[in-house]
């Protein structure tokens, strides 16, 4: 059962200007970062709020690492601005196998590894009326720099 916003990914193309951006306009601090390097791409997590389901709603700023990058293609046509959604669930694997039986194409076989350890897969934006959407099962993990 998907539970919570997790995250809203917006794309940018200078992650440290754009944390302060959202340091300085609304007070919201940086809560961990990391480089993923299968993803492509450096990321910070802000977090906004708790949830009813013991998690956690953040941003997820993210700029590319590598020109081949998902982030960086979607950048180079579209500028910056909301990239994806993220549903969080304490089940990905099994919301992402109903999701499958109800016609919803999921980009990945078996979950991968997202921010701060969680498992995370993703929805077709156009199966998902133009929206990329990811789900994410949290790990339980303390906030990090890598
Ligand atoms: C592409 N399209 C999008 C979109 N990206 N629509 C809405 N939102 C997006 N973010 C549309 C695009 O405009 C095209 O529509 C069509 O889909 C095909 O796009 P494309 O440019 O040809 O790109 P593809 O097909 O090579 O790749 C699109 C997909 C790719 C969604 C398959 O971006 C992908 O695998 N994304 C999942 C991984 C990801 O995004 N990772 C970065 C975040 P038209 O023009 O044909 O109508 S990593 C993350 O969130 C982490 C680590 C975390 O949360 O922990
Ligand atoms: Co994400």
């Amino acid at each position: 059962m998907l539970t919570r916003i997790d995250h809203i990914g917006i794309a940018c193309f200078d992650l440290d200007k754009t944390v302060e951006f959202y340091r300085s306009t609304y007070g919201f601090e940086v809560f961990h970062t990391e480089v993923n390097e299968e993803q492509g791409v450096r990321e910070a997590m802000l977090k906004i709020n708790e949830t009813s389901d013991g998690g956690a709603s953040y941003l997820q700023l993210l700029e590319p690492t590598r020109e081949d990058s998902t982030v960086a293609k979607w950048l180079a046509k579209n500028g910056e601005g909301v990239h994806h959604i993220a549903f969080g669930t304490a089940d990905v694997d099994g919301d992402a196998a109903a999701i499958k039986d109800k016609g919803v194409r999921v980009l990945y076989e078996e979950p991968r590894r997202g921010s701060m350890g969680s498992r995370i897969t993703f929805l077709h934006p156009k199966d998902c009326h133009g929206v990329l959407t990811e789900l994410v099962t949290s790990a339980p993990v303390e906030p990090s720099e890598h």
